[in-house]
């Protein structure tokens, strides 16, 4: 028997299909736990397939209630149904022939949250990457593309909202109770893109004029009484639709483009062709139950799944292993896009920090794999940010090595050429060689090697020749099944800065190609000179984060202090100041386990002060200055043997010492930030709240007692100052009175609104230290707690062992025994949620023995469970094996 576990799926393996889909038409009738399906679907042998090659056709749980041949009932020695394939024989070896699945389903009973299922009443689907197969028998890949006509019929009443892809038919009463919607997307796409959803939902509603002059019906459907809360969202939706068309000149292509908002969902979003649904909490937001990071997240999230129209639908992947062509690349467009919104260089610091934090230890551990796979068993674990997030580097690369405009010749060709393609790398990669004759063979390893290369550089001065010497060294790390790594093409951008801050310009450079300001790196090792330099210069390297690597640099703190003062790259002045706080956190965290006083840097909190006090520069980027390097990221510099409660100990005694000289500055910041005028949404009044909440936060330890974060919560206008202020006094007073009575006002406040309270849960599992694990098993017993909600279950346990180092990672080993537990119980239901849990401990083999002993049991412990999900043991065995 095939065991679906064991199952690998190899890019090497990929083979066409023997014939080809024309079109499909389903109609559905909806019944919450019996909704009948009908699919008929056209077909013809393709002419170099085999005469007597069977049609095989994937499903998964099904229950087939009918299948038909040409309108005729099929004779069963012609087909077998088994382990969730369908295979017909006997089928004609020329001409169109129609083939009729009738289907089963229990919308109900699909906890999993993938195919068709219902949430809070709505009838609504999720079909990427495989979930198509849960609706009917088909060919569920995504080479295979057709266009879809949907007939939808279901109860008047509990469903008057119909909908699905593409462009609206007609509709009208069908029976007493019932009435049906038609709906047909012109549009060929593959089964991961359709979507129905029904229901009785409220709509805002809006339009768009394309630059060709059509006008698009725009509706945003969420819970009824809900509607204020869809403005942001709509708002962003036109900004992203004039963008996509300003910058990339991509055009919006149906009718109508609709939003759904749903509340269980198993992740972001989902960009269905004309009718995206979305979980809830990227597109509900009012000042009041919103912070400005979910503005910025619906901002983004709305756009990126817009951007998929073209980069992903009109466009989409040959197979599973081309996912970052959609991903990645739609990532980057989404940060272009938000760059381009609001300040480019904070967005860049935000980006870069997620990158480090999420990313490189995914690099670096068990689950390492490549931007564009070879192998998997399971592909909702690949929707990675390795995928996703370094996916989008690789793009913003291939930006910074051809420059804007070869970039967009590029692009315009890659549109051009594929349009209406399912694509691959390669494909993609060969648009930019013919746009700019540049070779981009070496560079495409970054698609093909794993693990984020470390760049070693050493520089030498020699005053008497004016000339300045770089020896560089690069190194990728083995990750798992690639053991030799090549030399990649690396372009960093780099600078020169005088004594005066000003860029020194070298007369020549030998030993690497260089454009504009970006240094071509090739090879294993190689020296670079520059000649024609006056005086030693300060490096800056990196600029932007032009690579994603990470770098070995002795450079001294005053030099680092020098960029962090006067580079012309907001980020580079941002990365140095980190990379000076970086040895104080580590030497810190080693003191802190010795049991010896830590010592810090004076240079250190004097340059983060004076930064932060700057007023040339944008408040948003002097709140991001103050937020030391977290502990995570420290644990990551450390690589090996970590103790999560010295790294924390150690990061606070540099956090003391930074609130003590800062103090003064941080009152004024605090005073000089009080919110005046009505609340916005906009980058800039963010900027004020996140420096104000930042000095709030060092003020907390400054002064030591939680009287001004208790005065903030009880002044607070809008959710973003109120939730800082609940986590400084929840995080610095666990166990002060006010923070009970605040946790508690905030609780009784917003009892009927789920979104919140997951930010009131979320705040309280990543209380710092032993007593979290408590407290998260308290909460989760909560009689109000809904397991079955995947925001909750993420709110509450995912940010416990994702966000909570001291607490998840307690040296008796319990939080990861809970974990374990709760990984298990939740793979019953909804495997997707619980492998994504279980990354919260790919690093574990990075901590200290007696806490690697404990979280490698709890991991046996799963891995030894009756029936786990292909997820959850795909997850499990690479991390015990990795
Ligand atoms: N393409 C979807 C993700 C689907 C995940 C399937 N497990 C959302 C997005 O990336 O836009
Ligand atoms: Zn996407």
């Amino acid at each position: 028997m095939r065991t679906e576990n064991g199952r690998i799926i190899h890019l090497a393996d990929y083979r066409r299909t023997d014939f080809v889909l024309e079109r499909v038409d389903l109609t559905f009738e909806l019944d919450p736990t019996a909704t009948k399906c009908t699919s008929r679907m056209l077909f013809h042998r393709r002419d170099d397939a085999a005469a007597d090659a069977p049609l095989v056709l994937d499903g998964d749980e099904l229950t087939m209630t009918g299948l038909l041949f040409d309108g005729m009932s099929m004779e069963p020695e012609r087909f077998t149904e088994e382990d969730d394939v369908l295979t017909i024989r006997d089928l004609p070896a020329t001409g169109s022939f129609e083939i009729t699945v009738e289907t089963e389903i229990n919308p109900e009973a699909n906890t999993k949250l993938m195919g068709l299922y219902r949430t809070n009443g709505i009838y609504c689907t999720q079909c990427e990457a495989e979930g198509f197969r849960r609706i009917t028998y088909f060919y569920d890949r995504p080479d295979v593309l057709c266009v879809y006509t949907v007939n939808i019929i279901a109860d008047r009443k509990s469903c008057p909202l119909l909908l699905s892809n593409g462009n609206f038919l007609g509709g009208a009463g069908y029976g007493e109770d019932l009435h049906f919607a038609a709906w047909f997307d012109p549009h060929p796409k593959p089964s991961y893109l359709f979507a129905l959803v029904a229901g009785d939902l409220g709509v805002v509603e809006d339009a768009f004029t394309t630059m060709s002059g059509r006008e698009v019906a725009l509706k945003i459907y969420v819970e009824h009484g809900k509607e204020p809360r869809a403005a942001y969202a709509m708002d962003a939706l036109k900004r992203s639709m004039k963008w996509d068309e300003e910058v990339f000149g991509r055009e919006y292509d149906l009718d109508i483009f609709m939003i759904v908002a749903v509340s269980d969902f198993n992740m972001g979003a989902m960009e269905n062709k004309g009718l995206n649904v979305f979980n809830d909490k990227y597109v509900l937001a009012d000042p009041e139950t919103a912070t400005d990071q979910d503005y910025a997240n619906i901002e983004a999230i709305i756009a990126h799944e817009y951007f998929h129209n073209w980069t992903g639908n009109r466009i989409t992947c040959r197979d599973w292993f081309q996912l970052c062509l959609k991903e990645g690349l739609t990532v980057y467009r989404d940060h272009e896009f938000s760059a381009d919104q609001r300040s480019r260089a904070v967005k860049r610091i935000a980006e870069v920090r997620h990158l480090k934090a999420e990313q490189f230890p995914e690099d670096a551990g068990p689950l390492a794999h490549p931007v564009r796979p070879t192998k998997y068993r399971e592909i909702n674990n690949f929707y990675t940010t390795t995928v996703y997030e370094k996916g989008s580097e690789v793009t913003r690369m291939i930006a910074t090595i051809l420059g804007r405009d070869l970039f967009k010749k590029g692009m315009d060709l890659y549109f051009e050429r594929h349009d209406g393609d399912a694509a691959t790398i390669e494909d993609f990669v060969k648009c930019f060689e013919e746009a700019s004759g540049r070779d981009l063979s070496q560079f495409s390893l970054w698609y093909h090697q794993a693990g984020t290369p470390l760049v070693s550089l050493s520089s030498s001065y020699d005053q008497s020749k004016g000339r300045l010497t770089l020896d560089i060294e690069q190194m990728v790390p083995p990750t798992p099944g690639q053991s030799a790594k090549e030399p990649m093409h690396i372009p960093l951008r780099f600078g020169l800065l005088s004594a005066d801050g000003s860029e020194a310009c070298p007369s020549s450079v030998d030993g690497a190609e260089m454009t504009g300001d970006v240094l071509h790196l090739t090879k294993r090792r190689q020296t670079v000179t520059f000649a024609g330099i006056g005086a030693r210069p300060v490096v800056t390297l990196n600029r932007g984060f032009s690579a994603p690597v990470n770098l070995h640099f002795e450079q001294s703190p005053a030099d680092l202090a020098h960029v962090a003062r006067h580079d012309s790259d907001l980020f580079a002045r941002w990365q140095a100041l980190n990379d000076l706080a970086m040895p104080n956190l580590v030497e810190a965290s080693r003191s802190a386990r010795a049991g010896k006083a830590v010592e810090v840097n004076p240079l250190l909190a004097e340059t983060l002060v004076m930064l932060a006090a700057d007023p040339a520069l944008e408040p948003a980027f002097r709140a991001q200055a103050l937020a030391l390097p977290s502990e995570a990221d420290i644990a990551r510099e450390l690589g090996s043997n970590n103790d999560p409660d010295a790294i924390r100990a150690g990061r606070e005694a540099v956090l003391a010492a930074v609130a003590s000289a800062g103090k003064a500055t941080f009152v004024q910041l605090f005073d000089a930030h009080s919110p005046s005028g009505p609340f916005a949404p906009t980058a800039e009044a963010a900027g004020q709240r996140a420096l104000r909440n930042a000095a709030l936060a060092y003020l907390a330890i400054a002064e030591a007692t939680p009287a001004r974060a208790a005065g903030t919560f009880a002044e607070a206008g809008n959710m973003t100052d109120l939730s800082a202020a609940l986590t400084v006094l929840a995080h610095r007073f666990p166990d002060a009175a006010e923070t009970a009575r605040a946790l508690e006002t905030f609780r009784s406040r917003y009892a009927d609104n789920a979104l919140v309270i997951d930010k009131w849960l979320s705040i309280q599992s990543t209380i710092p230290g032993e007593a979290a694990l408590g407290r998260v098993k308290a909460l989760l017993q909560s009689p109000d707690f809904n397991r079955k909600n995947p925001n909750r279950m993420r709110a509450l346990v995912g940010t416990f062992a994702f966000s909570n180092p001291t607490g998840f990672n307690r040296a008796d080993g319990e939080g990861y025994r809970f974990l374990a537990e709760q990984i298990l119980e939740i793979d019953r239901k909804n495997p997707q949620l619980a492998a994504r849990i279980l990354t919260s401990m790919r690093s574990w083999r990075s901590l200290e023995e007696g806490r690697a002993d404990h979280a490698r049991n709890a991991l046996r412990q799963i891995a030894a469970a009756d029936k786990l999900s292909p997820d959850v043991s795909d997850i499990v065995e690479r991390m015990l094996k990795g």
